[in-house]
C-alpha cells in the first residue's frame, strides 16, 4: 500500500478545548489513529502523528459566557485534561499543540496573507445575522436554525453537523439567536471571503485521483453536486487570530480556517522541539509525503474540500508546495447505549473518568471493535463486560497465561526446545505466518474492526491448539511433543504481544516482559509476528495477570450510574437560583447603608440553637448585632474578621436581646451559607456601594 511514499503524516482532528474528551471522540478519530500509527512504526516507516487543541472559535467563546469566565481559562482548563487524558488512553501523539501559540498564529496570519496577497480573498459587503438585543453579530454557533439541506432543526450558523454542510448562516431557516433567543435581523457588515467555487474544478480533480472511504466519498460527491459556493472566513469576534489588515482590527480569522492550519503549525512546534527548525517541511511539502488525516464525520467538508482548497491556493503563489491529504479515513458516529453523545443533555461518558475504573487496554479493544467505520455504531457497558471477559481475559489472557505457567511449573521457567514438530504444530504455525499479512492488509486498509478480530482470531487458534496438543498429557506420555508444544505456544505469545500491540499496547509489553525479551514490543517489527524467535532454554520472567475480568455487580455500578446522568459528560449543572425580586431605582439602593464592620467579640445566644451575639466595631462606634448563623460558624471563627452590615437597619428585638443592624450572608435555597468578608483589610466603618 504505501510503497510509493518515503514516510507517512497523520493527523487528528484537533478537539476544541471546550469540554472533555468523550468515547465518541476516540471511536472518531483517536483511536483509529492511533492504531494506525502504532501500526506503522512497528512496520518501520518514518511517521510524525500530529495533533493539538482547539481553542478558538464560538464553540469556546459559549462555553465561557456558559460559566461566567474568560476564554482563556476554558481553553487552559480543557486543553491540560484533554492532553492528560490522550496520554493515559495511550494515543501516541508526536505532538500535541494549542492553537492559540504564537506559531499557530504566525502561520494562520501568514496563509492569509499569502492568499490576500494572490487577490485570491474577495472583500464583500454582505448580509449578515445580528442581534439587536445582544448588539453583536451572530457569528456561527451564536445563531441556531433548521438546516436547509437536511432539516435538521439544531443546525449552527457555519454548519449542520448532522449532514456536515458546510453554511452561510443567512441560508438558515427559522434562525434564533443562541444566546437570548430572538430572531436576528439582517445587518450589512464586510468580511473576506474565499472564493471556494474558484476551486470546483480542481477539486473534483483531485478527489477524482484519490481513493476514499465510501461514506466519505458519499459526502463530498454530494457536496461537489450542489456546486461550491464563496464562504466569508473573517468574523465579528474577539477571540481568536486577529485580522492582519487596516481596517479590520476588530474581526478575526474564521475558525476553521485557521484550525487545519493547525496541523501544519503542530508539526512546525515539533520541530522547534526537535531542534530541527525545517522539519516540519519534509512532511509537509515533499511530495514522498503521505498525508492521512483522521477525523469524525462532521468534519468531512472541512478536510476533503476546504482544507485542500487553502493548500492549493497556498500552492498557486509559487512560493512553496504543500501537499494535500492523501486521505480522510473519517468514521460515522459512535452512539452511548442507544443514544448520542450530548454534552448538554449530559449524555455519554468522558475518557477521563472511564479510564479512572478500567484500565486503557479494555477500553482500546472494546471500543476498537465498535468503530463506527461505515456506520454509526453502539457502545454498550454490556458488551465491554463480555469483550474484556470472554476476549480479553479468556481467550487472550488465559492462552498466555497456561502457556508461561507451564513453563514455569514443569520447564524451570525456561523455555523447552521444539524437537518434534508434527502437523497440528505445523498447522500452528502456519496460523503465526499468515497473521502479519493478514492483520498488516486490514490495518493499512483503514478496516481496525477487522483487523482486531483478525488478531485476536489468532489468540483463538492458539488456544486451540494448546487444548488439541494436550501438553498436560503429553508431558507425560510423549515429553518431546509436549516441549514443542509449549516451545511453539510461546512463540504465538510473542507473536501476539506484536500483532496487538497497535490496539493494546499496555498488554503487549506486559507480555514481553514476561517472556524476558530484549527491546519492546512495540519496536520489535511488524514482520518479525511471523518468526520463531523465542530461543529455547530462554529463561522467562515473573507471571502477571493480563486482564482481571469484570464483575457483573461492577458494570450495574455503571449502567445505573450512566441511567442517572452521573458520569455525564461536562460539568455539573448549574443549581437553581432563587427568583429575583422586583427591580428597584438607584435611589431605593442608596438608602441602604452598608459598612464594612470588625467583629470584636461573638458568643452563642443562651438557650438558642440558632442566634449568634456579634459585637462589632464600626469607626469608633461598639454595637451588638444577633444573626442567625450559629449553625455555620462558632464564635472563635468569627472574632477578627471584617464583615458588611446594614448599618441603617431600625434595631430589632431577637429573643429579647437588641440587635442594631444586620449582617450580610449568602445562602442556597438548599441552606448552605456564608457571612461576607472582605477579601484585605480595611478600616472599619468604611462604605460598601
Ligand atoms: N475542533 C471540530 C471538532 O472538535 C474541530 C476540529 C478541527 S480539525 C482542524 O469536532
Ligand atoms: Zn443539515
Amino acid at each position: 500500500m504505501q510503497s510509493d511514499f518515503s514516510r507517512t503524516l497523520v493527523t487528528a482532528a484537533l478537539p476544541y478545548a471546550n469540554g472533555p474528551i468523550h468515547l465518541g471522540h476516540l471511536a472518531g478519530a483517536y483511536l483509529p489513529a492511533d492504531i494506525y500509527v502504532r501500526y506503522l512504526r512497528l512496520k518501520g516507516e518514518d511517521v510524525v502523528f500530529i495533533c493539538g487543541s482547539d481553542e478558538h472559535g464560538v464553540a469556546v467563546t459559549i462555553t465561557a459566557e456558559k460559566e461566567g469566565t474568560t476564554p482563556q481559562e476554558i481553553v487552559d482548563r480543557y486543553h491540560f485534561m484533554n492532553k492528560e487524558s490522550f496520554e493515559k488512553f495511550g494515543v501516541s501523539f508526536d505532538n500535541y499543540s494549542r492553537t492559540t501559540l504564537p506559531v499557530h498564529h504566525q502561520t494562520g496570519q501568514e496563509f492569509f496573507l499569502e492568499l490576500y496577497r494572490q487577490k485570491i480573498l474577495v472583500e464583500k459587503s454582505e448580509k449578515q445575522l445580528y442581534c439587536e438585543n445582544d448588539r453583536m453579530f451572530l457569528a456561527d454557533r451564536y445563531v441556531e436554525g433548521t438546516c436547509p439541506v437536511c432539516g435538521n432543526p439544531e443546525a449552527r450558523g457555519d454548519q449542520c453537523e448532522k449532514c456536515g454542510t458546510w453554511l452561510e448562516q443567512t441560508q438558515l431557516i427559522d434562525p434564533k439567536c443562541k444566546i437570548c433567543g430572538a430572531t436576528p435581523v439582517v445587518r450589512e457588515t464586510k468580511h473576506w471571503y474565499f472564493p471556494l467555487g474558484r476551486f470546483q474544478k480542481e477539486l473534483e480533480k483531485y478527489v477524482d485521483s484519490k481513493k476514499w472511504k465510501e461514506n466519505v466519498s458519499g459526502y463530498i460527491d454530494s457536496w461537489l453536486k450542489e456546486g461550491l459556493e464563496d464562504r466569508a472566513i473573517t468574523r465579528d469576534l474577539h477571540w481568536g487570530i486577529p485580522v492582519p489588515l487596516q481596517g479590520y482590527e476588530n474581526k478575526v480569522i474564521y475558525v476553521w480556517f485557521e484550525a487545519v492550519l493547525g496541523y501544519i503549525s503542530s508539526t512546525k512546534e515539533l520541530s522547534q522541539k526537535r531542534g530541527e527548525p525545517d522539519l516540519w517541511k519534509k512532511y509537509w511539502q515533499d511530495g514522498q509525503t503521505r498525508y492521512i488525516a483522521f477525523i469524525g464525520k462532521d468534519n468531512i467538508v472541512f478536510h476533503t474540500l476546504i482544507f485542500p482548497a487553502i493548500l492549493m491556493a497556498w500552492n498557486m503563489g509559487g512560493k512553496s508546495n504543500y501537499i494535500l491529504p492523501d486521505t480522510v479515513p473519517a468514521n460515522e458516529f459512535l452512539n452511548f447505549e442507544g443514544k448520542k453523545f450530548s454534552k448538554s443533555r449530559g449524555w455519554g461518558i468522558d475518557l477521563k473518568d472511564f479510564i479512572e475504573v478500567f484500565p486503557a487496554d479494555t477500553l482500546r479493544y472494546s471500543l476498537a471493535l465498535s468503530l463506527p467505520e461505515s456506520r454509526d455504531s453502539d457502545f454498550y457497558w454490556k458488551d465491554f463486560q463480555a469483550r474484556v471477559n470472554n476476549e480479553l481475559a479468556d481467550t487472550l489472557g488465559n492462552f498466555v497465561n497456561r502457556t508461561l505457567q507451564f513453563v514455569q511449573r514443569y520447564y524451570d521457567g525456561k523455555i523447552p526446545a521444539r524437537t518434534k514438530v508434527g502437523k497440528l504444530d505445523e498447522w500452528a504455525i502456519e496460523q503465526m505466518k499468515k497473521a502479519p499479512g493478514s492483520v498488516g492488509n486490514l490495518f493499512g486498509d483503514f478496516r481496525f474492526r477487522d483487523g482486531v478480530v483478525e488478531a485476536m482470531s489468532l489468540a483463538r487458534a492458539a488456544n486451540k491448539y494448546f487444548n488439541d496438543s494436550e501438553p498436560w498429557r503429553t508431558r507425560k506420555d510423549d515429553p518431546e511433543q509436549c516441549a514443542t508444544t509449549i516451545n511453539i505456544c510461546a512463540q504465538l505469545t510473542r507473536s501476539l504481544a506484536i500483532l496487538l500491540s497497535p490496539v493494546l499496547p499496555n498488554a503487549s509489553e506486559d507480555i514481553w516482559k514476561m517472556l524476558k525479551l530484549d527491546g519492546t514490543a512495540a519496536g520489535a517489527g511488524w514482520d518479525n509476528a511471523a518468526e520463531m524467535k523465542v530461543e529455547s532454554g530462554k529463561e522467562t520472567g515473573d507471571l502477571k495477570i493480563l486482564f482481571t475480568k469484570i464483575e457483573d455487580s461492577t458494570i450495574e455500578e455503571q449502567i445505573r450510574k450512566t441511567a442517572s446522568g452521573e458520569p455525564a459528560v461536562g460539568p455539573a449543572p448549574l443549581p437553581e437560583a432563587a427568583p429575583i425580586k422586583p427591580e428597584i431605582s438607584i435611589d431605593d439602593f442608596r438608602k441602604v447603608d452598608l459598612r464594612v464592620a470588625k467583629i470584636v467579640a461573638c458568643e452563642k445566644v443562651q438557650k438558642s440553637e440558632k442566634l449568634l451575639k456579634l459585637e462589632v466595631q464600626i469607626g469608633k462606634e461598639k454595637r451588638q448585632i444577633v444573626a442567625g448563623i450559629s449553625k455555620h460558624y462558632k464564635p472563635e471563627d468569627l472574632v477578627g474578621k471584617n464583615i458588611i452590615v446594614v448599618a441603617n437597619l431600625a434595631p430589632a428585638k431577637l429573643m429579647g436581646l437588641e440587635s442594631n443592624g444586620m449582617l450580610l450572608a449568602a445562602s442556597t435555597e438548599d441552606g448552605k451559607l456564608t457571612v461576607l468578608t472582605t477579601a484585605t483589610d480595611i478600616d472599619s466603618g468604611s462604605t460598601v456601594r
